[in-house]
């Protein structure tokens, strides 16, 4: 168990498994919880009910506001470790002491759906992780995304507006292909390269261990000798990066809305857990001007063939919340939690979110101490002179409250920088106050155009694709501007392809971008692969043999793959009771599909399943007597990721391995 979750048990749960008397919230035990109290059998419930009073009063309040955005979130606890002592860098305790275990909490999220939207909406990710060190809380708040749609904090007001759902109709929820959105961001061309990550198929994660994470903004890690780098954090996925396809997507939110959240609870449950790796991007100081764009601006990213990802630690998410409420929710994130040995940069959009965090908590968790609520409280011990407001939780001995003082010889006091105080990075600044945005920051289009130079085939179809859904969605002037204001700068392909598909003239004039660079690491295809964690639903007929059933599932299980035994309704093969029925699952929330069939006629369902895993590009098995199956199906036995399991099964492995048999 992480040392945080253990903390929280041993301090701050009620424990309702264990026998109790039900009690009012003062601590009287109470005798009758189903009858309010009343005149009269049949007569008026009477104000003096202090149980009904107080139960129906807290019920009242039960709700505190969604987070404005990355309202939908699911969060897990876990540990971090560092490989090797990076003390040439940081001075950061937990990344300087090999073998030190800091406990993490991480709260993975969508952006712009509320809190009861689907898991799989085209859209960004967060991936926001506090780091309880014995420093204090470093939270490390990232997305799936490594830039983002503006340069400057002052716009994501505006930014928001344009992609929630629309004012007067609050019409779509959790989607970007809409008229605003779109009107957004062909009016602010700054957001083309993100844009472009946001119609890839990073925007619809197969799981929320197969993403990665980062920190987006240039920080600064400062050594104790006061030697300043500028950083990017990244996380690499244990599984490797994976998504589904957008068809399947909108179908698994119908049939599955919970689909990526329930699969981290399942596994941790199951005692597999999420494992990402710590990456750095390291830039000396004295190199802050030797890319070929400005190293503060938000919208770029450094290509990991340049500025190589150095692998430093691990993160390891194991255990389950006890209480979604009181843990997911009620954490407070911040980039703005630092601890000694860990900066900021300069950039704009960095430095606009270091005001917004404690200041959206305000509103949220209802006053200045949500620090002490137990989910966002150090596990170093804290002390200060701020005192009372809203949920104080502690009472504060001694009669000062002040410094300077001679009463309490002036403690708590400040700890010098040598011993651990905090120690902001003396960087030198001057310049006029001015309203603007620096030159080196006008680039829009170059890293748009390298991440799509950087796709496979297939990655830079889905990304037509999804340009061709959402700008389908949008009005005819918006559609337009969105061509020609925003596409038809990045690239001439893609903008003939979408104007083609949307109805709209391409426009004369060709203004793409040349840059011509690649960095393959944005592809995911250049990723890691795994049977880990892979999913495969067996179609059955009750006439398979309990053996047949019983050594499949053993070689698959074998191999690291979670086998479903799916049939027309829930019966025993022998001592094996079937898991699913096709009322309750469907191909579009597994991996791959297996047919396993005696003599008798499959259950109907069985054919459009095969033939929707099929389209989406899953490998498909199929045991001994399945094979006239075919004659009912548009595919045949010999097509790419078709594999008779008897005969074959390293074939169909190898195909569920691969993800996805894109060149089907
Ligand atoms: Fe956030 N962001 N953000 N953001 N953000 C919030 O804080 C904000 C940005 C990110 O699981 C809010 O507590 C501004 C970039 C995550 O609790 C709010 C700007 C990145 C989470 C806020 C940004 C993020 C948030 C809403 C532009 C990636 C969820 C509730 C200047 C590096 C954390 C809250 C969780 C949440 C403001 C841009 C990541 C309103 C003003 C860039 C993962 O404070």
């Amino acid at each position: 168990m992480s040392r945080k979750k253990d903390e929280l048990n041993q301090r701050d749960t009620i424990d309702n498994t264990k026998e109790a008397p039900l009690t009012t919230n003062q601590g009287l035990p109470v005798s009758e919880d189903e009858f309010s109290l009343k005149a009269g059998e049949r007569g008026p419930t009477l104000m003096e009910d202090f149980h009904f009073r107080e139960k129906m009063t807290h019920f009242d309040h039960e709700r505190i506001p969604e987070r404005i955005v990355h309202a939908r979130g699911f969060a897990v606890h876990g540990e971090f470790e560092v490989y090797e002592s990076l003390e040439k860098y940081t001075r950061a305790k937990f990344l300087t002491e090999p073998g030190k275990k800091t406990p993490v909490f991480t709260r993975f999220s969508t952006v712009a759906g509320n809190r009861g939207s689907m898991d799989i909406p085209r859209d960004v990710r967060g991936f926001a992780t506090k780091f309880y060190t014995e420093e204090g809380n470093f939270d490390l708040v990232a997305n799936n995304m490594p830039v983002f749609f503006m340069q400057d904090a002052i716009k994501f007001p505006d930014f928001v507006h344009a992609v929630k759902p629309e004012p007067h109709n609050e019409i779509p929820q959790a989607a970007s292909a809409h008229n605003t959105f779109w009107d957004w961001v062909s009016e602010n061309t700054e957001s083309a390269h993100m844009v472009m990550w946001l119609m890839s198929d990073r925007a619809i994660p197969r799981s929320l261990a197969m993403m990665e994470g980062f920190g987006v903004h240039t920080f600064r890690l400062v050594n104790a000798e006061g030697k300043s780098h500028f950083v990017k954090f990244h996380w690499k996925p244990k599984f490797g990066t994976h998504q589904v396809l957008w068809d399947e997507a909108q179908m698994i939110n119908g049939k599955n809305i919970d689909f990526n959240r329930m699969e981290l609870w399942q596994n941790i449950e199951k005692g597999i857990p999420a494992e990402f790796e710590l990456g750095l991007q390291v830039i000396p100081e004295e190199d802050e001007f030797e890319m070929e764009f400005d190293i503060l601006d938000p919208t770029k990213l450094w290509p990991e063939e340049e500025v190589p990802v150095q692998i430093v630690g691990k993160m390891t998410l194991n255990q389950n919340v006890d209480n979604y409420f009181a843990e997911t929710e009620q954490v407070a994130f911040h980039p703005g939690h630092v601890v000694p040995g860990i900066d900021f940069s300069n950039d704009p959009l960095l430095q606009g979110r270091l005001f917004s965090y404690t200041d959206t908590q305000l509103i949220r968790l209802g006053g200045p101490n949500f620090h002490q609520i137990p989910i966002n409280r150090p596990v170093c011990p804290f002390a200060n002179n701020q005192r009372d407001g809203y949920n104080q939780m502690y009472i504060h001995k001694g009669e000062t409250s002040y410094s300077n003082n001679t009463i309490n010889n002036n403690q708590p006091e400040p700890l010098a920088p040598e011993k651990g105080g905090y120690e902001h990075y003396s960087e030198k600044v001057e310049g006029r106050k001015v309203r603007a945005r620096s030159d080196s920051f006008k680039d829009h289009f170059s890293q748009a155009k390298l991440f799509l130079n950087s796709m496979s085939e297939t990655e830079r179809q889905h990304i037509y694709d999804a340009l061709s859904f959402e700008l389908g969605k949008c009005d005819m002037e918006i559609r337009e501007n969105a061509i020609y204001k925003l596409l038809n700068k990045i690239d001439r392909d893609m903008t003939e392809y979408v104007a083609d598909r949307v109805g709209v003239e391409a426009p004369s004039e060709v203004e793409e971008s040349t840059y011509s660079k690649r960095s393959p690491a944005l592809s995911m295809e250049n990723t890691e692969f795994s049977l880990e964690t892979r999913t495969v639903g067996v179609m059955l007929t009750p006439d398979v043999a309990e053996q047949t059933l019983k050594e499949t599932k053993s070689k698959l299980e074998e191999q690291g793959l979670q086998v479903t035994f799916i049939s027309d309704k829930i019966y025993k093969i022998g001592d094996i009771t079937l898991d699913e029925t096709f009322d309750t699952v469907h191909c579009v929330l597994f991996d791959s599909m297996i047919l396993l069939k005696g003599e008798e006629k499959p259950p109907a369902p069985v054919i459009e399943n095969l033939e929707i895993a099929y389209k989406h590009k899953k490998a498909i098995g199929y045991g001994i007597d399945s094979g006239d199956i075919f004659d009912m199906l548009s595919f045949t036995k010999d097509d790419k990721g078709v594999a008779d399991i008897e005969k074959d099964l390293d074939g169909f492995l190898e195909a569920v391995k691969g993800h996805r048999v894109w060149d089907r």
